[in-house]
């Protein structure tokens, strides 16, 4: 069994990629829900949703969220009601968001409406929310506190983060299967995501940090790619939290709990350095812009696991 540490669009191709070299169903994905958002009285998942429309073989690849084709008639209708309609939702897209709205509104959880809306699509992998409760993360900028999609899609990531508020996130408690999951499973891999705002909030949840200490072996794929995130603000964070924008400053960020690092080609000089602090490294290549370079990265990764189950076999007996 593995379990699959997520954000959006970078994770979910890599789930991708990782259910074409291992079966599905012995994926458990435990997804960040701090992006998670109320739009016209609608509760928007939007990291579960890229993870589901991904599997589901639906999501607009350019993009990297929504659906593909989709229009966008109902929210033009609303803007012509004068509503602020900024957060694209397609119409497509809107099913999902009503029937999971009305589901949570008949008393269901999150995780419950998430393993419906993916028995829906036949998904095999498991897809859970970190938690069921509203851990929104939030924002610290020199302009003020801004919840997360204000600042990343009305604002564009253009100001500059002070602080990442996981108080939510803190206060919260994991949803049910999460801390099993990863206690359980052969291995635990933080995906290719924002290690801030998208691994942070999951990390944040109580409990979550002393399961990661009891996982068998912990592997993190970097999201930084010869200094520059490979979509959305993580440079730009490393860089205004005080970090170095690398993929080196990445393995520092986890170094306390992991054990296999995956690296850049591109990068392959950061490699010494990384092995000094006591983490393995894995060098492949990173980018998956094709169904064959994500079923790549995914099977290094899982053959790189393997050897270490297999030394650490060997060194038992
Ligand atoms: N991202 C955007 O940049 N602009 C949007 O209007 C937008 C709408 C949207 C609707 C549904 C959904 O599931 C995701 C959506 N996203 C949009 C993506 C999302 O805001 C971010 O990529 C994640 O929250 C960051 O992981």
């Amino acid at each position: 069994m593995l379990t699959v540490l997520a954000g959006g669009v970078g994770a979910a191709k890599f789930v991708d990629g990782l259910s074409a070299v291992v079966p599905p169903e012995e994926i458990t994905v435990i997804a960040n829900t701090g992006d998670d958002a109320s739009f016209h009285g609608l509760h928007i998942s939007p990291d579960m949703d890229t993870i589901i429309y991904t599997l589901a073989g639906i999501i607009d690849r350019e993009r990297g969220w929504g659906v593909a084709g989709d229009t966008f008639e109902c929210l033009n209708a609303l803007r012509m009601l004068g509503e602020d309609a900024w957060f694209q939702l397609g119409d497509r897209d809107l099913a999902m968001h009503l029937r999971r709205t009305r589901r949570l509104h008949e008393g269901a959880t999150l995780s419950e409406v998430t393993r419906e809306i993916c028995d829906s699509f036949h998904i095999r992998s498991r897809v859970i929310p970190m938690t069921d409760a509203l851990a929104p993360t939030l924002i610290r900028t020199a302009e003020g506190t801004l919840p997360f999609q204000e600042y990343f899609v009305k604002l564009q990531q253009r100001l500059e983060v002070l602080e990442i508020d996981l108080s939510a996130a803190r206060a919260s408690r994991p949803a049910p299967g999460v801390l099993e999951a990863i206690r359980d499973s052969d291995a635990v891999i933080l995906a290719p995501s924002n290690p801030f705002i998208s691994i942070g909030p999951i990390l944040a949840i109580p409990g979550v940090g002393e399961a990661l200490r009891a996982a068998s072996a912990i592997a993190a794929v970097t999201p930084i790619v010869g200094g520059k995130a490979l979509k959305g603000p993580a440079d730009r964070m490393l860089k205004s939290l005080g970090f170095e924008p690398s993929a080196g400053a990445m393995a520092k960020l986890y170094r306390d709990f992991l054990d296999l690092f995956v690296l850049d080609r591109k990068d392959e000089y950061l490699k010494p350095s990384i092995e000094r602090s006591g983490v393995r490294v894995l060098v492949t290549d990173t980018i998956m812009n094709s169904a064959a370079s994500k079923q790549n990265l995914a099977r290094s990764v899982v053959e790189a696991l393997q050897r270490r189950w297999e030394r650490g076999h060997h060194a038992r007996t």
